[in-house]
């Protein structure tokens, strides 16, 4: 019985020891599965973040890679651009020198020195303090009416510019402005010089010495006058082109075809501005880089007159203002109010 007794203690004991050790060994395996399973994690975490660091560094060589293509892609254009205006700015050059030549110049040599414009300024009595214009055209365009119908000058007057086909101007003549005392003017003797350039003439008028030009033509412009006007434009000297006479351009389309003044009038500058037009047209100026537009300014010397001393513009289609006004602006004139 004790033996029974003994027995039974002995396997409770070893029952008890047995469940100890049984929970003891699941505690252990439970922390053995938890430590796997926090070692997975982490090597899971690990490998998330390699594989985020290698998707981040292959995302910023990418980027990096389609930068510098963006940047070689800029440098290509910028290249080819640059090359289209170095081609662009040589075909211009080409262009220039060709009407250069054309106009007797020597696209090589720089064309007149300081030292000449300098002893030519001396020579014609230049003032440096003023506005000194040339007026040139040829014999008869009006040029020395335009001078005094400038300074309001009238025959008589000491200073009076002779005017009329007895009256040719010989040598070139200064003449002081008493309204506008800003300015000077030089009468040219406009006679063409046979044989000689373009630019041979306007060397021989010295026309290089004055702060501005004004070319003066009477009816339908000339290759001669649009080409000395190119002269002026190569040689960036200010000019303006002037159409005289207009009065008399107008009265001559009335009776020729037996036209109102008005109808005169608007034909005479529609086809005006149409020579202006088809000069324009066929500038040689186009692909040299220079402006090939120009205005031909519509003008009477009577208009010039009646606009200096201020008065309105008459009402008759014959003798209305026409470009006046904007002639006077281009020479840096002052244009009165007229009340009109
Ligand atoms: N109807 C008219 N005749 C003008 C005008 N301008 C000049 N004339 C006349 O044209 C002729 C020549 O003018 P002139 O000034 O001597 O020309 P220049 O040789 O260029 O100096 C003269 O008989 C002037 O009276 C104008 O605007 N209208
Ligand atoms: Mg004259």
């Amino acid at each position: 019985m004790a033996g029974l007794i003994v027995f039974g203690a002995i396997k409770l004991v070893g029952d008890i020891l047995e469940s100890q050790n049984q929970a003891r060994y699941t505690e252990t395996m439970i922390e053995i599965e938890r430590a796997k399973l926090a070692a997975e994690t982490a090597a899971r975490e690990r490998a998330e973040e390699q594989r985020r660091v290698e998707t981040a560094a292959r995302e910023e060589a990418e980027r990096q890679r389609r930068e510098a293509e963006e940047r070689r892609r800029e440098e290509a254009e910028a290249r080819r651009e640059a090359e289209q205006r170095a081609e662009e700015e040589r075909r211009q050059r080409e262009a220039l020198e060709q009407l250069m030549r054309d106009l007797g110049m020597d696209p090589s040599v720089p064309e007149i020195s300081e030292e000449e414009i300098a002893a030519v300024r001396q020579h014609i009595g230049y003032d440096p303090d003023k506005n000194n214009i040339a007026v040139t055209g040829n014999l008869n365009a009006g040029k020395s009416s335009l001078i005094n119908a400038l300074r309001n000058s009238v025959f008589g007057d000491s200073d009076y510019a002779p005017t009329g086909a007895a009256e040719t101007t010989m040598n070139r003549h200064k003449y002081l402005d008493p309204i506008h005392a800003d300015h000077v003017w030089y009468d040219t003797p406009g006679a063409g010089t046979p044989n000689v350039t373009t630019f041979g003439y306007y060397r021989a008028q010295k026309l290089f010495a004055y702060d501005m030009v004004v070319l003066a033509h009477e009816s339908s412009l000339t290759e001669s006058d649009v080409r000395l006007l190119e002269v002026c434009q190569v040689l960036k000297q200010p000019a303006v082109v002037v159409r005289t006479k207009c009065d008399m351009h107008i009265q001559n389309y009335m009776g020729e075809r037996n036209w109102t003044s008005d109808r005169a009038r608007i034909t005479f500058l529609r086809d005006t501005h149409e020579d202006v037009r088809k000069f324009v047209s066929q500038s040689t100026l186009a692909g040299t880089g220079l402006d090939p537009h120009f205005s031909d300014l519509i003008i009477s010397a009577h208009n010039v007159r009646r606009l200096v001393k201020g008065e309105p513009s008459p009402v008759d289609a014959v003798q209305a203002f026409v470009d006046e006004p904007k002639f006077l602006q281009a020479l840096g004139i002052q244009v009165p109010s007229t009340g009109n």
